[in-house]
């Protein structure tokens, strides 16, 4: 390893940071300030209010964006009859602080979106999504409308794409271009919510069918450069991993926090083992690993899903998975094998001298200095295996996709 690497692997910014929690003390202490600014992703609220028309698919977009089929337990009802008559929230299954709310489905005459909104309490929601299908409408004006002059942002959403591009396919064989019917279709809608005063709405297009396609990775770029910044994050890893931009967007939130984890588990440490002491904080190294392996679908229940949604065997997916740690189970003892590896350990000198050479404070406990740098190569390898190995997976279960 030489010092480009350890700079990409532990970037000045980070290093940065990390001094300034060293800033009014030594080790120990750094480490308890950083853990008390660990706040839990998990504790971080972000409430969606998914609304539109009957049948417009709602409650099948709720489904796909939580990871969920429609037959899966906890997903939405869904179907060709009306289904959704009251508000009703579904949580993340990972993310239990991500609520979906399927709102119910309007009819498309005589629609008062005031008393609409009334069934439900607004401020709790962070953005609303008008979810569409078929042809723009007055009501989705109305809608809108009545969101914006509640103050709360809306995301306009135009649904079952699959749908129009067969149709079109059908019906104009000769001069059927998939480029131009996206640009009318994104076009009228635009239009449409422009000559309701609504200035530089935001459209996407979209199909629950084939999440990955159209306009998907530019709703999830929108919605979360537009999210305050403690919500940005929630919202990134609760998406599923159905294209390989949320597999790098991803990795690289991850790995802006290994430092502060690595920190606060060897922020126990007194003797190196070599790095950890029996009382150092595995578990939370233990469940960091947990953590990414469930972010990047690589557990058993998220494999399943992903073979299901692109109708795919598991075993099969399984096959190009390289690194063996990644199947393993993460446990207590597999960690502290791991910690115990002689390579793990030269690579962590390197990384405790390199980060002792911006943050000096760092070897004010040495045993801890070491653990942290054993900590942060641990963590840091694990997470780019995950992440290469989550990409080769995503790759088979498109192949052949179209
Ligand atoms: N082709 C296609 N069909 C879709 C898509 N999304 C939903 N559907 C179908 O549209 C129908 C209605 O979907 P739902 O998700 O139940 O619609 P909803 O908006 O929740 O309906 P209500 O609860 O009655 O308001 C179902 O048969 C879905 O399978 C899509 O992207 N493409
Ligand atoms: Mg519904």
């Amino acid at each position: 390893m030489d010092s480009q690497e350890l700079n990409y692997a532990f970037p000045q910014n980070q290093l940065q940071e990390m001094n300034m929690a060293f800033e009014n003390g030594d080790f120990l202490q750094a480490a308890e300030k950083v853990k008390k600014s660990l706040v839990g992703i998990n504790d971080i609220p972000l409430n969606i209010a998914v609304t539109g028309e009957s049948g417009s698919g709602k409650s099948t977009f709720i489904n796909v964006i939580r990871g969920l089929g429609d037959e899966d337990e906890g997903s939405a009802k869904t179907g060709v009859v009306e289904t959704t008559v009251v508000a009703t929230p579904y949580s993340h299954p990972r993310h239990r602080n991500v609520n979906y709310y399927d709102l119910p489905g309007f009819g498309t005459t005589r629609f008062n979106p005031n008393k609409y909104l009334e069934l439900v309490e607004l401020t709790q929601f962070d953005f609303f999504l008008i979810i569409a299908s078929e042809r723009f409408r007055d009501c989705h004006i109305q809608l809108a409308q009545a969101i914006s002059s509640m103050g709360k942002k809306f995301y306009f959403v135009r649904s079952k794409i699959d749908a129009d591009l067969s149709a079109f396919k059908r019906h104009r064989r000769s001069s059927y271009n998939e480029e131009q019917m996206l640009m009318e279709i994104r076009n009228n809608c635009i239009m449409g919510l422009h000559a309701g005063g609504i200035m530089c709405p935001r459209v996407f297009l979209l199909s629950c069918l084939e999440l990955e396609k159209y306009d998907f990775y530019l709703m999830q770029e929108t919605l979360e450069n537009e999210l305050p910044i403690h919500k940005r994050h929630v919202f990134l890893l609760s998406l599923p991993n159905i294209y390989s931009q949320a597999l790098k967007s991803k990795r690289d939130y991850f790995r802006t926090q290994i430092w502060k984890r690595a920190l606060v588990s060897a922020g126990k440490a007194s003797i190196p083992i070599p790095g950890f002491s029996p009382d150092s904080d595995i578990d939370l190294l233990v469940n960091t690993m947990k953590e990414y392996k469930e972010a990047f679908g690589l557990d058993q229940r998220s494999l399943n899903c992903l073979a299901k949604t692109f109708d795919k065997d598991i075993n099969d997916l399984q096959t190009v998975i390289r690194h063996k740690l990644v199947l393993k189970e993460i446990t207590y003892d597999l960690v502290v094998n791991l910690l115990n590896r002689r390579e793990l350990t030269a690579a962590a000198l390197m990384v405790t001298e390199y980060a002792a050479g911006t943050v000096p404070l760092l070897g004010s406990v040495a045993a801890g200095a070491v653990a942290f740098g054993t900590a942060y190569w641990l963590l840091y390898s694990f997470l780019n295996d995950i992440a290469d190995d989550a990409g080769r997976v995503l790759s088979r279960a498109l192949e052949n996709t179209g």
